[in-house]
């Protein structure tokens, strides 16, 4: 059993890049459970009470409940265009969340962690979280979000947080539950330094739950952090006992206190088991800003949807960041990623498999001959295979992406090395058609095992090559490393490439006169024989080709140059050439490249530089 949440988020405004981002974790997580068998809840939702919503409805001329309607059904609406698969979505207006939260309020009382007191400190409202004085910035400003925050003094129900300290510290001992794992002594310094009792009720203001009648005092409103927080278990009705609880709650790294320190008090004030993780992504910017309304760069998710597709957008988020660190959305890099991954890796090898089987074989694959030919390439992609459930299973998602990128690519490059085409020419049938059998089978795991991540990509995949991406095939192909025969049939190409806007590469030569050096200068050079393994142009980029080197001790480094305009990138595979090979690694139109490859230029004509006899790999040149 497996329940998965992200947080409700606030009907103040409407969804953005943050929003789409949890949402999305969440969501390819959901996938994976039920892909592996797991009965899955996936609940979203809006977080619809509270002062901050109260004010943004007055603003607009609309009651609290028509705006968070109105709101609440956009975010809806958004996450039904972007097919996110969720069980439940949940308002905190639902009557029968508004039940339980007063039923749980009473049982705290009735426990006697609830007492009645003064509250003086400062309220922040776009948070809607209490701080005494010494916490602010400058005295008067938020240490979350630094916003301006108000004086509070009204009277107020308390929750005995406080009672919880050592409890909430021993769960965390015990059980590890907060992801990353390096988040747990942030929260560990906030609750040594001792926790306050909690403010739980305001009399400000209406827009909230009311008391349980039984403790008769209506001018109180519930906290909407208290309200909140417990959707996660009013939602689930009947199916509580079942889902409960939670296997993770997937929040921002600014709501991660709540979840981790107030949650886990509340649900043991009220005898409730707690949740098995709770895990907190980092924060996006745009283009290394923090994004805000009145810089006027707030990244829209359904205009970069609209624009590139879900597809792209998910795969760019889940892959920009490892999980826990803050991430920069560019428009650039995005491309880069349609570009260099999705187009070329993943899309272009479907379409290898699809153009080869059709022409040497009717389109039919089989996978007599892949054990035999190519067991060492099933081997590694293996390797990749487990990481990747590794590596999701703690919501890696980045590195889970990556492991099955490398998959993809042993195919591509088993392509290249092997060239069929070749082995056909030399009446080596069987071996050209398990290579084509050995692809087929690697992108058909790799299709499995990334479809929580691009569902409906991987369903073309899945169409093109006639298998079905199941639970039953997950057993099958990737923990049972069963093999298929296949029948090809044509598709329209997965991740067609896009123009960049800005320039690819600035590597033009300047030809300004250079300084004289000392051979001191010239001894910092190191300057190597490499062989070209495998060579091929980058989709997206005129200039550019992807190089796989080898250098002494079978070194294999790849390296990226703008030389596609002068050569075919076949017609260099087992050339020498020579490389500056201690340049610092860079990033060239989102591929890493480790070194540089020489060449002479002379006039329109560009020529590679090669050792006048062969060498070994790895010779030293000076
Ligand atoms: O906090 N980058 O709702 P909220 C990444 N209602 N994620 C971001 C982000 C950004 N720039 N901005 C927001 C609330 N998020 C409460 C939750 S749960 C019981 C109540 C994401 O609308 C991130 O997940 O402010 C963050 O935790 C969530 O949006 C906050 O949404």
């Amino acid at each position: 059993m497996r329940y998965i949440t992200t947080p409700i988020y606030y009907v103040n405004d409407v969804p953005h890049l943050g929003h789409a981002y949890t949402t999305i974790i969440a969501d390819t997580m959901a996938r994976f459970y039920r892909l592996q068998g797991h009965e899955t809840k996936f609940l979203t939702g809006t977080d619809e009470h509270g002062q901050k919503i109260e004010q943004a409805a007055k603003e607009r001329n609309f009651t609290p409940q028509e705006y968070t309607d109105k709101i609440s059904a956009e975010f809806k609406k958004l996450w039904d265009e972007f097919k996110i698969n969720y069980d439940i979505y949940a308002r905190t207006t639902d009557q029968k969340h508004i039940d339980f939260v007063q039923a749980m309020f009473l049982k705290m009382w009735q426990k006697g962690d609830i007492y009645k007191d003064q509250y003086e400190g400062h309220y922040c409202i776009s948070c809607e979280s209490f701080f005494t004085k010494s916490q602010l910035i400058n005295e008067t400003c938020c240490p979350d979000c630094g916003k301006n925050t108000t004086l509070l003094k009204e009277e107020s129900y308390f929750f005995k947080l406080s009672k919880y300290q050592d409890k909430i510290l021993q769960w965390y001992e015990e059980k590890d539950p907060i992801l990353p794992k390096n988040k747990k002594n942030e929260l560990i310094n906030f609750i040594q330094n001792g926790l306050k009792d909690l403010s739980i009720t305001r009399t400000s203001f209406d827009w909230g739950i009311k008391l349980p009648k039984e403790i008769n005092d209506d001018k109180h409103i519930i906290y909407v952090w208290l309200d909140a927080l417990f959707i996660y278990v009013s939602s689930l009705d009947n199916e509580r006992e079942k889902f409960w609880p939670a296997h993770i709650h997937l929040v921002g790294k600014d709501i991660l206190r709540f979840h981790a320190i107030y949650w886990p008090a509340f649900l043991m004030s009220v005898d409730l088991p707690l949740p098995r993780f709770i895990a907190a992504h980092g924060w996006w910017t745009k283009e290394g800003e923090k994004m805000s309304k009145s810089k006027g760069n707030v990244v829209k998710p359904k205009e970069i949807v609209d624009t590139y597709g879900i597809e792209a957008f998910r795969y760019f988020l889940l892959r920009e960041v490892p999980f826990g660190n803050d991430g920069d959305f560019s428009e650039s890099m995005l491309i880069n990623r349609i570009n260099a991954e999705l187009s070329n890796e993943f899309g272009n090898l479907l379409n290898r498999i699809i153009g080869m089987s059709t022409k040497y074989n009717d389109g039919k694959i089989t996978h007599t001959g892949v054990l035999e030919f190519y067991q060492n390439e099933l081997d590694i992609a293996k390797k990749h295979f487990d990481l990747a459930i590794d590596f999701l299973e703690n919501l890696q998602c980045n590195r889970y992406l990556e492991e099955l990128f490398k998959a993809l690519s042993v195919a591509n490059l088993a392509i290249s090395k092997y060239e069929p085409w070749n082995l056909i020419k030399e009446n080596k049938q069987n071996e050209a058609n398990a290579l084509i059998g050995l692809c087929a089978n690697i992108l058909a795991k790799v299709s499995i095992l990334l479809s929580p991540a691009l569902p409906d990509s991987c369903q073309k995949v899945a169409k093109a090559l006639n298998f079905e991406i199941s639970k039953l095939n997950y057993e099958k192909l990737i923990l049972k490393h069963e093999l298929l025969n296949f029948t090809a049939n044509p598709c329209e190409a997965l991740f067609p490439k896009i123009e960049k806007i800005n320039s690819e590469t600035k590597q033009e030569v300047k030809k300004e006169e250079k300084a004289k050096i000392k051979i001191d200068d010239f001894a910092k050079l190191e300057i190597k024989v490499a062989k070209v393994i495998d060579c091929q142009n980058i989709e997206g980029s005129e200039k550019l080709l992807k190089f796989q080197l080898e250098f002494d001790n079978k070194e294999i480094r790849q390296v990226i140059s703008g030389i596609a305009k002068y050569y075919k990138a076949s017609d260099l595979i087992d050339k020498q050439v020579c490389v500056l090979s201690n340049l610092k690694k860079a990033k060239i139109f989102g591929h890493e490249s480790d070194g540089m490859i020489l060449s002479a230029k002379s006039g329109d004509k560009l020529v590679l530089i090669s050792p006048e006899q062969l060498v070994e790999n790895g010779s030293l040149i000076g």
